[in-house]
Parts: C-alpha cells; structure tokens; sequence
C-alpha cells in the first residue's frame, strides 16, 4: 500500500514538455484538494506514459492504446474516483484513435490529457497522426483531434495547452478536472508538449499557437461558430489554444449505472457469499 504512493522520479530527457504538463497536473490536483487515496492516473505507453509513476495518488499503465477503455471502466465501477487518463499521440490517436471517438461520444465524467508531441518518442520519432507533412517521410496531412472532437456531438469539453504557456496550462488542467469532478462529462485537453531530443518544435509552436483567450470575437460555448473559426485558423497554419469548447451533455456514468445500487467497486462481491446467486444462475443456462 506504502508503494502505490511513492513517486518515482521522472525519466524523460532534460527539457521534455512533459514535466511541464506534470507540474500543472500536480498543482491543479493540489488546488482542487483531490487526494491520492481518491484519485488513479491510468496512463498509455510511451514516454508520456511513464507519468503515472510520477505523480502521489493510485496509478494503472494501461495497453497501449487502451487508456480510454480502461478510465471509462474505472469510473463506472466507482464513479466517486477521480479518473485521469494521460497518455501520447501515437498511443491516444493512433493505436488508441477508434477509442478517443467512442469516448467523446459516451461522455464519461473522465479528464484526458493528451501529451501532442508530433511524434513517437518513446520509439525514437517515427511519425504519429499528428505529424506534419513532410516530418521525415512522412507524405500525409496531420490530424486534428480538437477538429474531431468538435464534429462529435456528444464532446462536452475540448481545451488545447502549450508547456511553453505554463500559467494557462495549469488554468486549463484546472478547468478539466473541474468538468468531470462536477459530473459533466469527458474533458478532454490536449497539450502541445515538445519531444526536444526527436521533434523539437519550441520554436514553431512558440509562433504558430494562437491564443483564443485573447480574442474577445472567440465564443467557446457556440460550437457551430467555435468550429468554423478552429477551421479557418487551422488554415492560416495557427494552432490555436485555450479553452476551445465547453458544452452541457449528460455524462455516460448518469444513464449507464444503476443508481439503486452503490457503485460495483463499494458494493460486497465476495465470491463465498455469492455462491447460491452464482449456482441457480448456471443452472438457468443450462435448462
Ligand atoms: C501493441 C504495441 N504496438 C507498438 C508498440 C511500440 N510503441 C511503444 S510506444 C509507441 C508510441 C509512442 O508514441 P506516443 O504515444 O506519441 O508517446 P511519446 O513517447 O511520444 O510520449 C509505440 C508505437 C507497443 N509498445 N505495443
Ligand atoms: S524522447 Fe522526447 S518525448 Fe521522450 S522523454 Fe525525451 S524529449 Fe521527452
Ligand atoms: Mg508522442
């Protein structure tokens, strides 16, 4: 028990946008007194994967690909947990790409941190969805998981961060924990996290990221309109941060679960007490 809340050191070279995304997830934990004993980091593989070690509160490494799966059940089996899922590009876009879809649309009250580095790190920078054209041999145009969130209708809050703006990450980090603490849903924030060995973009995103926030025409409550400005900026080359959208949708663990019962995880599933309900089930199938 003493080991689950011992953090080990981070390993991520020097400069890695990824202490930075730690740090703001750590204060904003901090500020919103979540405690460890209530809290799991389900984390997927790759180097932003290895966060999970790092942070004083339950952690689960997940398939690669499979933290969205994995952080939907958490919270169904206990929807009082708080249920952070952290993971890259490769593994949140790639292998992991069909789940983020089916998560936007359910909607669990789970927060979801994306560390978008453009690359696969861990496996010494083959290309990821959201390469760019042209990063080594890659020939195909990135994807835009913000973009795709929009177009789901079901997505209820979709922010982006950058490590380079660090106030507004913990801002942003803050403001996700907040929606699914609250019940309202799926938060999802991506954060713009440079891979400085493999696909050092400091300086590009230091000139391309466009800050909604500043823009007092940006209205992150009308979909419609958010999504047609995220369009036009994605084609004058910004890339825009901030809190993009955030909406009203009822969250998957208010319809999926039966609220007469306390959550699976609370109730007493011991398998010697629930030996007859087990034998007269058997013997419903064989009849
Ligand atoms: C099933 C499976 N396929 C492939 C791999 C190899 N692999 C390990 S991490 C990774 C991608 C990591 O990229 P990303 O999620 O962007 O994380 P980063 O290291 O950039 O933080 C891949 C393809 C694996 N571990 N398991
Ligand atoms: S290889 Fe890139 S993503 Fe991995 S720890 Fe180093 S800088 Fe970070
Ligand atoms: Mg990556």
């Amino acid at each position: 028990m003493t080991k689950t809340f011992t953090p080990a050191r981070p390993i991520w070279c020097a400069g890695c946008g990824d202490f930075g995304v730690q740090q703001a997830l750590e204060s904003a934990m901090k500020n919103l007194n979540i405690k460890p004993h209530n809290s799991v980091v389900i984390a997927g593989i790759g180097c932003s994967g290895s966060l999970q070690n790092n942070v004083r509160c339950y952690g689960y490494h997940a398939l690669h690909g499979r933290v969205l799966p994995t952080a939907t059940g958490a919270k169904l089996a206990n929807s009082s947990l708080t249920v952070i899922g952290v993971g890259g590009d490769g593994d949140g876009y790639a292998i992991g790409g069909g789940h983020l879809v089916h998560t936007l649309k359910r909607n669990p009250s789970v927060t979801y941190i994306v560390m978008n580095n453009g690359t696969y790190g861990l496996t010494k920078g083959q290309a990821s969805p959201t390469s760019p054209n042209g990063y080594g041999e890659n020939n195909e145009e990135d994807l835009d998981p913000i973009l795709l969130g929009m177009s789901i209708p079901g997505s209820s809050f979709l922010a982006r961060g950058y490590t380079g703006q660090p106030a507004q990450l913990l801002d942003l980090t803050t403001s996700a924990l907040e929606h699914a603490e609250s019940g309202r849903g799926f938060a999802f924030l991506e954060v713009l996290s440079p891979c400085v060995t493999y696909n050092d973009t400091y300086r590009e995103w230091r000139t391309d990221v466009y800050d909604v926030e500043q823009d007092a025409d940006y209205n992150s409550s009308d979909k419609t309109a958010a999504f047609s400005r995220l369009m036009e900026l994605r084609e004058e080359g910004r890339l825009p941060i901030g809190l993009l959208y955030r909406g009203e949708r009822v969250a998957l663990e208010q319809t999926a679960l039966n609220h007469d019962f306390p959550p699976l995880a609370l109730q007493d599933i011991q398998p010697s007490k629930l030996m007859d309900k087990y034998q007269e089930a058997m013997k419903s199938f064989m009849r």
